[in-house]
């Protein structure tokens, strides 16, 4: 027999689950990174993950300056104050700080330094596209898909000049400001020769499904995406129900395109700390179950941000093929919290469901925030072979290849039916 198809022993698992999460690229679903033809768009280097929002809301707890205060600053200076506060005057311990000093470790920089020069002068010598080869080698990804805003004017702009598609940088069409901000953006769109308006009757939805045909051509998405608040009530007679009834799920099924749904945001808590302003809520999932039963024929990906929430997304997996849970978003990545959800879904889901993805925002956070996925899925993995091993069943590499392979790159590949 080869060595790929012999049974392992139960001492080989933990080495061998290691080996095949470190030699699989994965493909990373949902990022807020860009594609160097979306000039200046893409944030790395040193400032940029110091400022990070997760970065900035820590630091809020341990200085005394004011948000007011601390953007009025420029960014080399807020992240100048973050060095101090964070990394010099207490140990990094958090999982977005220690994420900073995992990739100035793996770029070979001094973490115990008391300054910054050293990381600027390094990521100022380097370019983009140095950095991305760099990156996604280090991450261990072949893939991150982009988060595209069709109502961003900087955006929207370089799209409507012709992006050519660059197949590591795959583009989702977001639709946040369309869904969650009509009222702001539908004379937008007017301007841009949409009849609509602003209560969006039967003229005016087939006019914005128009404006999403119109963007599908442009960025060939591998999926629509909104994130909707803890309170998202399907069932009722909100606008943005409307919204997704007569537009949003007939595009997507006339598209071919899944919608992600992510769930449970309470944006703008406190507004004074701007993208580090938003918290959570538990979201009452019978609105995600009507989507899923009335509409047979769309596809959702489904993200929660309540830990709450996480139970019951498994149940409702379990019952409809439509909904495909993904990640462990935002305040959910952290060790722990990722642990637990992971080991539930293995439990209930079997392969079924994506278990990660980075939400990176800065380019190098990539290297770090899958180091990190891939250090606390491994003895989850291996315990599991060891349990079904114990009840009997033979273990194979190969078919820990498949199954890690299933997770991180089949089940999306499957579920937007592409190629990545
Ligand atoms: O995780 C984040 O960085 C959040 O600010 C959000 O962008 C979230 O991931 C989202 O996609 O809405
Ligand atoms: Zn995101």
């Amino acid at each position: 027999m080869k060595d790929m198809d012999s049974a392992l022993s139960v001492a080989q698992l933990p080495a061998v689950v290691d080996a095949v999460l470190a030699e699989t690229q994965f493909i990373d679903m949902h990022t807020h990174l860009f594609q160097p033809a979306l000039k200046g768009l893409m944030c790395w280097g040193i400032d940029e993950l110091l400022t990070y929002h997760y970065c900035e809301a820590e630091f809020f707890r341990s200085a005394e300056m004011t948000p007011a205060e601390y953007f009025a600053l420029s960014k080399a200076e807020r992240a100048d104050r973050i060095w101090t506060a964070l990394f010099v005057e207490n140990e990094p311990v958090s999982e977005a700080t220690r994420g900073v000093i995992a990739v100035l470790q793996t770029f070979g920089l001094n973490p115990n330094t008391g300054d910054l020069r050293q990381a600027r002068e390094f990521f100022s010598g380097r370019t983009l596209e140095q950095q991305i080869e760099a990156c996604f080698r280090m991450a261990g990804i072949s893939a991150a898909v982009m988060t595209n805003d069709p109502l961003d004017g900087e955006e929207a702009g370089m799209w409507k000049q012709g992006v050519a598609a660059d197949a590591r940088f795959p583009a989702v069409l977001r639709l946040d400001r369309v869904l969650e901000g009509w009222e702001q953006n539908y004379e937008r769109l007017q301007q841009e020769g949409y009849a609509v308006d602003r209560s969006c009757g039967r003229h005016s939805s087939a006019e914005l499904r128009r404006f999403l045909a119109d963007w599908a051509k442009r960025m060939n998405p591998v999926y629509m995406a909104v994130s909707l608040p803890d309170n998202f009530d399907y069932t009722g007679d909100e606008f943005r129900s409307h919204l997704l009834r007569e537009v949003i799920l007939p595009a997507c099924e006339e598209l071919d395109l899944p919608l992600s749904l992510m769930i449970g945001v309470r944006r703008q808590v406190n507004p004074e700390l701007r993208l580090a302003g938003d918290a959570l809520g538990r979201a009452d999932l019978r609105s995600l179950e009507l989507l899923c039963l009335e509409y047979p024929r769309n596809r959702f990906l489904v993200s929660l941000l309540s830990r709450e929430n996480q139970h019951e997304l498994c149940v409702y997996a379990r019952k409809f093929r439509n909904l495909l849970p993904f990640g462990c978003w935002w305040f959910l990545n952290n060790g722990s919290i990722v642990e637990e959800i992971t080991r539930e879904r293995l439990e209930m889901l079997g392969l079924s469901f994506i278990p990660q993805h980075s939400d990176a925002r800065v380019l190098e956070q990539v290297v770090y925030k899958w180091r990190n996925t891939r250090r606390t899925l491994a003895p989850i993995l291996s315990e599991s072979y060891r349990l079904l091993m114990e009840d009997g069943r033979a273990v194979t590499r190969a078919a820990i290849e498949r199954d890690v392979q299933r997770l991180f790159r089949g089940n999306f590949e499957q579920f937007v039916g592409r190629k990545i």
